[in-house]
C-alpha cells in the first residue's frame, strides 16, 4: 500500500513496525515558533480557507450541513453520521479550545463551505508523561470534491494552526487503515428497538430467532436497580474529576480531565451527553459514573423512518457498583430514553460486560493513531482510555 501523503508525516510508518531500536515519544522536536510557516498552505484557486466561529447559530449551521450531507457512512452507505448542532458546539467549543483550529473551505465564488477539519486540545497522558495534544475530528469534504488530495492540505493547514500554539502532537481515530495505528478498537451494539433495527436493515433475525423471540431477548426492566443512582450534577463535579482521575490512571493511553473539563464532557445535555452516577445511600459518597452520548444517524433509504437513535458509551467508572450493573442501569436509562442501540467499543474496560449484556459484535474497525508521537508496540485496546467522538 502507498500513502503518498501519510508516508511524509511524523507518523510511525508500516516499514517500521517491529523496529525496536525506535525509541518511544516525539518522532519529531518541535522547532521555534518563529520557524512556523506563518500564511495558510495554498488551496487550488478556486476555494478559499475560512476559520468557522462555532459560537456563531448560522456557520456552525453551516458545519452542520456540510456534515449531515458529507460525514462518515457505513461500508454498505446505509446510514450516516448526523452530529447536532448542540453536540458540535459541545465537540468543538472546551475549555482552552482555539477558534483558529476550526478550520473551513469555501468555494470563492459561492461562498459555499465544501470542507472542515476540527481540533480541541486535551492533556494526554502516555505511560507517566502528560503531553499536550490536540484531538482531530470532523475531517469532511464535499462528495464532489474527494480524491482532489484536499485531504493533505488541510491536515497540513490545521497542523500548523496546532503548532502556532506550541503544540506538536495530536491524536484522531479513523475507520481506515493508516501508518499507523496505536490501537484497533471494535464496535459492539446493543440492541435496545428489535423491530426498528430489522426494519432499517442495521441487523438482521438469525435463522432460529423470530421477531418475538428478539423482543423478548433485548427486553430492558422498566427502571434502573442500582440504590443512589441518579443524574449527575454541578456539585459533583469535583468528586466525579477524583474518580475519572484515579480510574483512567490504569490505562497506558488516556486524557487527564480537571474540573472545568469533567464539568464539560459530563455534565448532562439534553441530546448531546448524559451522566448518571451513584451516590452511597448510607454515606452520601460519589462511588461510581457512566455515561454515554448522543450520536443519530441518517437512515438512507428507508421509507418509514429517517433517522436511528444510537447511544455511545462514554466514559465511567466503578469502584463499588460491578461494572456490569453500572452498564446494565446504563441501557435501561437509554431505553428510557428511546434510543434504538446502544454501541461500546472494547477499548477501557467494556469486555467484561460486553457478552453478557447481550451486546453482538459489528464489522469494520476503529483505529486509533497519534500523530508525531511512536509507542513501541500497539496498545492492546483493553489498555486505552481514551473515547474520541
Ligand atoms: S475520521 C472521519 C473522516 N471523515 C470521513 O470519513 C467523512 C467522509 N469522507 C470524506 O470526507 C475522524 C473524505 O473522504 C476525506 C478524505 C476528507 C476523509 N484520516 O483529499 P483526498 C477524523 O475526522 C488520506 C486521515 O484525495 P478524499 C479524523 C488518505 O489516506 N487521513 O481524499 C481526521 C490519502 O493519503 P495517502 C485520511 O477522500 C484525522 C489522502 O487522505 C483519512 O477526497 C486527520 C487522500 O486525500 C482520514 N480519515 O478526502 C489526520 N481519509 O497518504 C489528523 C483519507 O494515503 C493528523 N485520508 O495517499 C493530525 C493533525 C494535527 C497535528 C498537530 C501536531
Ligand atoms: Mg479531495
Amino acid at each position: 500500500m502507498k500513502h503518498k501523503f501519510w508516508e511524509t508525516q511524523p507518523v510511525g510508518q508500516f516499514k517500521d513496525l517491529g523496529n525496536s531500536s525506535l525509541p518511544e515519544g516525539p518522532i519529531e522536536l518541535p522547532t521555534p515558533l518563529s520557524e512556523v510557516k506563518q500564511e495558510p498552505y495554498n488551496l487550488p484557486s478556486l476555494y478559499e480557507w475560512t476559520t468557522c466561529d462555532m459560537g456563531s447559530d448560522e456557520i456552525c449551521n453551516e458545519v452542520y450541513i456540510l456534515l449531515t450531507n458529507n460525514y462518515v457512512e457505513d461500508d454498505d452507505n446505509m446510514f450516516r453520521f448526523n452530529y447536532s448542532k448542540e453536540f458540535l458546539q459541545w465537540a468543538l467549543r472546551s475549555p482552552g479550545h482555539f477558534g483558529s483550529w476550526h478550520v473551513g473551505v469555501r468555494v470563492k465564488a459561492s461562498k459555499k463551505l465544501v470542507a472542515f477539519i476540527s481540533g480541541i486540545p486535551v492533556n494526554m497522558r502516555v505511560r507517566d508523561q502528560v503531553l499536550k495534544m490536540a484531538e482531530i475530528n470532523f475531517l469532511c469534504v464535499h462528495k464532489k470534491l474527494r480524491s482532489k488530495r484536499l485531504a493533505p492540505v488541510m491536515i497540513k493547514e490545521v497542523t500548523r494552526r496546532i503548532h502556532l500554539e506550541n503544540i506538536w502532537q495530536a491524536a484522531f481515530t479513523a475507520g481506515v487503515l493508516l501508518p499507523t495505528p496505536i490501537t484497533t478498537a471494535q464496535y459492539w451494539h446493543r440492541t435496545l428497538n428489535p423491530k426498528k433495527l430489522i426494519d432499517v436493515g442495521f441487523s438482521r433475525l438469525s435463522e432460529r430467532m423470530t421477531m418475538s423471540r428478539a423482543i423478548k431477548l433485548y427486553k430492558l426492566p422498566n427502571s434502573t436497580t442500582t440504590p443512589g443512582f441518579r443524574k449527575m450534577e454541578l456539585r459533583d463535579v469535583p468528586a466525579v474529576t477524583k474518580l475519572l482521575k484515579n480510574y483512567l490512571s490504569r490505562f497506558v493511553v488516556a486524557p487527564e480531565f480537571d474540573d472545568s473539563e469533567v464539568e464539560h464532557w459530563l455534565l448532562p445535555r439534553e441530546n448531546v451527553v448524559d451522566s448518571y452516577l451513584v451516590e452511597s445511600p448510607v454515606t452520601h459518597e460519589i462511588t461510581d459514573l457512566c455515561s454515554f452520548y448522543t450520536l443519530p444517524s441518517s437512515i438512507l433509504h428507508s421509507q418509514e423512518y429517517s433517522t436511528l437513535k444510537a447511544a455511545y458509551s462514554f466514559y465511567y467508572v466503578a469502584t463499588s457498583t460491578p461494572l456490569l450493573q453500572l452498564m446494565n442501569d446504563a441501557l435501561i436509562i437509554a431505553k428510557q430514553k428511546d434510543f434504538d442501540v446502544f454501541n461500546a467499543l472494547d477499548v477501557m474496560e467494556n469486555e467484561s460486560f460486553l457478552k453478557e449484556l447481550k451486546f453482538g459484535q459489528g464489522d469494520g474497525q476503529l483505529y486509533y493513531y497519534f500523530y508525531n508521537y511512536r509507542l513501541q508496540n500497539a496498545l492492546k485496546p483493553s489498555e486505552l482510555g481514551l473515547v474520541l467522538l
